[in-house]
């Protein structure tokens, strides 16, 4: 059996006795040679081991010896490796409302008030339906603006992919330019040895010493360039943050011959650390939900239900917008023997049934949406909006729709929504302390700090050339949104609210042979005038 699918992977450890991380899984599926590897760690891992993690897989792969090493974080400014900033205990996110706050209390306090609401547009059809204790927004008091429908010009061919580079050099080295006295590739050629040098580029190579520094090829529009990070430096800790493709800038010190840059400061584009974000003038909220899974055996009806239920009562009055980032549906043919987990074949009977679900959610609600990995539009991004046809089906409910990434200025508030198939990689490749499952918001710092949603071409996630790099993070946004990994985390990364929102759909057989224990049924809600969060449980 082949092996480079993670499902495949997954099988064959099932077979052997073994459960795995899911990191460990992609690890393994994505070596140069997945069932060699697979074999090689088998044979290294220890008798008493039930779990295969990540750290087994890595000691038999290549991951470019990423061993993660813990050492200290002291971090020279201003790259602030900080993706440790306080995590979902941070009290200016989490608003002292407890993770399980009301499931029903909202529901409950559904008393027939102002029984207007969105009635008739919006509210659920037949018997079940909540009395409405919601009172409806006023849409002259509501403002929405969407970037990220783009048309794609890509053709695939190789000028595309000089294209998408030189334009994400050109976007993400503007933002370091400030930060160091850059000297493209040939001129530091042509210097002196011993003379100091600067330059951005994008990290084309990452390799460890025979005597354990790290060798970092960067390119910019001239060439490459050698750069040398001494082991024993602080700034060797940032060297585990790095991912291919993405741009840093350096400045340090050309060696006696001038063939090598020793390195004394690596910066990241980053989030401003005095970066202000943007509210809205009256209080009001926006739900930022994603991965639906519509179709799937395992979506969970009745948690939705419940959600659209204290959408209608009065506790849910500010809420009016709700966001959407991919995964509306399960789709079909998505993983190998996904079919045998579905409950609607057919992916057009799959976007009815959604649209149905939409109605439940109250008529004077905005709704945005934006397509993820499940959802059937292209899956490299890029990824467009829905097509035409979708769009006649997903009516009911006057959805805004978007691609995947977008930005939407929700009431003065820039919202990156991005589905978040990178995180996979981003979790896969950096130390579980900078990124994991458990903690989905510190992969969404790395992004914010590379200021790019989907840095490493030709790996996990597929990118689509395009003229420009639409990927890239050209403004700061204010809150960061994204799902796919189905797992609930939430922070500030200088003052960026980053939310990873979880998912409607239970565990799946794949997700039990690897461990992903999903956060099933959560909505985070967060205040646009404060950019504080409450979390409802809806499980
Ligand atoms: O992704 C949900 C999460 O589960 C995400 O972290 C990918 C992972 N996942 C789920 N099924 C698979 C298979 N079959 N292979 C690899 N990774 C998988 P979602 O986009 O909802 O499927
Ligand atoms: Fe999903
Ligand atoms: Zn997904």
């Amino acid at each position: 059996m082949p092996l480079e699918t993670p499902v495949h992977v997954a099988n064959e450890l099932a077979s052997h006795g073994y459960n795995a991380e899911p990191e460990a899984v992609t690890l393994l599926a994505s070596a140069s040679d997945p069932a060699g590897a697979l074999e090689r760690t088998l044979e290294t891992v220890p008798d008493d081991a039930v779990v295969l993690t990540a750290d087994h897989v890595k000691e038999v792969v290549d991951t470019r010896s990423r061993s993660g090493g813990s050492a200290d974080r002291t971090d020279p400014e201003p790259t602030a490796a900080d993706a440790d900033a306080p995590p979902t205990e941070d009290p200016s996110v989490s608003t002292g409302t407890a993770a399980n706050e009301s499931q029903d209390g909202g529901a409950s306090a559904a008393v027939e008030t102002k029984g207007v609401g969105a009635g008739g547009e919006g509210g659920r059809s037949g018997d079940t339906a909540p009395s409405d204790g919601r009172t409806p927004a006023d849409p002259d008091q509501q403002s929405i603006a969407i970037e990220g429908d783009i048309q794609s010009t890509g053709t695939g061919e190789y000028s595309d992919f000089v294209s998408v580079f030189r334009d994400r050099y050109e976007k993400l080295s503007k933002q370091l330019r400030g930060r160091v006295n850059h000297r493209p590739t040939d001129a530091i050629e042509s210097m002196p040895g011993n003379s100091e040098a600067a330059m951005v580029g994008m990290v084309s190579d990452i390799r460890s010493t025979a005597s354990g520094h790290w060798l970092v090829e960067l390119e910019d529009t001239n060439g490459t360039f050698p750069c040398l990070v001494m082991k024993d430096r602080d700034i060797a800790d940032l060297v585990n943050e790095l991912l291919l493709d993405e741009v840093i800038a350096v400045d340090g010190t050309l060696a006696d011959d001038g063939g090598i840059l020793f390195v004394d400061s690596l910066y990241f584009p980053e989030i401003p650390r005095t970066y202000e974000p943007s509210t809205a003038d009256r209080d009001v909220e926006a739900a930022l939900i994603s991965d639906v899974h519509v179709g799937s055996q395992e979506f969970e009806a009745d948690a939705w239900h419940r959600f659209t239920d204290w959408l209608h009562t009065a506790d849910a009055d500010r809420v009016e917008y709700l966001l959407i980032a991919g995964d509306m549906v399960e789709g079909v043919g998505v993983y190998p023997n996904q079919d045998e987990e579905l409950d609607i074949v057919d992916i057009y009977e799959q976007y009815e049934r959604f649209s149905e679900y939409l109605k439940e959610v109250p008529g004077d609600m905005e709704i945005i949406m934006i397509p993820g990995n499940h959802d059937a539009v292209r899956l490299a991004e890029p990824q467009p909006a829905f097509d035409e046809d979708l769009r006649d089906i997903m009516t009911a409910h006057d959805a805004r729709i978007s691609g995947n990434p977008s930005t939407v200025t929700v009431e003065g508030v820039d919202v990156l929504m991005y589905h978040g198939v990178s995180l996979d990689e981003v979790i896969a490749e950096l130390p579980d302390e900078k990124a994991s499952y458990d903690e989905p918001h510190k992969p969404m710092y790395q992004l914010l700090k590379k200021r790019h949603v989907a840095p490493q071409f030709g790996g996990q996630t597929r990118l689509a050339p395009e003229e420009e790099d639409y990927l890239v993070m050209e403004s700061v946004p204010d809150i960061f949104h994204t799902g796919h990994v189905h797992k609930l985390g939430y922070g500030k990364y200088h003052n960026v609210l980053a939310i990873n929102s979880g998912c409607w759909q239970a565990q799946t057989d794949f997700q039990k042979s690897v461990n992903i224990d999903p956060d099933v049924a959560f909505a985070p809600i967060v205040s646009l005038d404060t950019l504080d969060l409450r979390i409802h449980d809806f499980e």
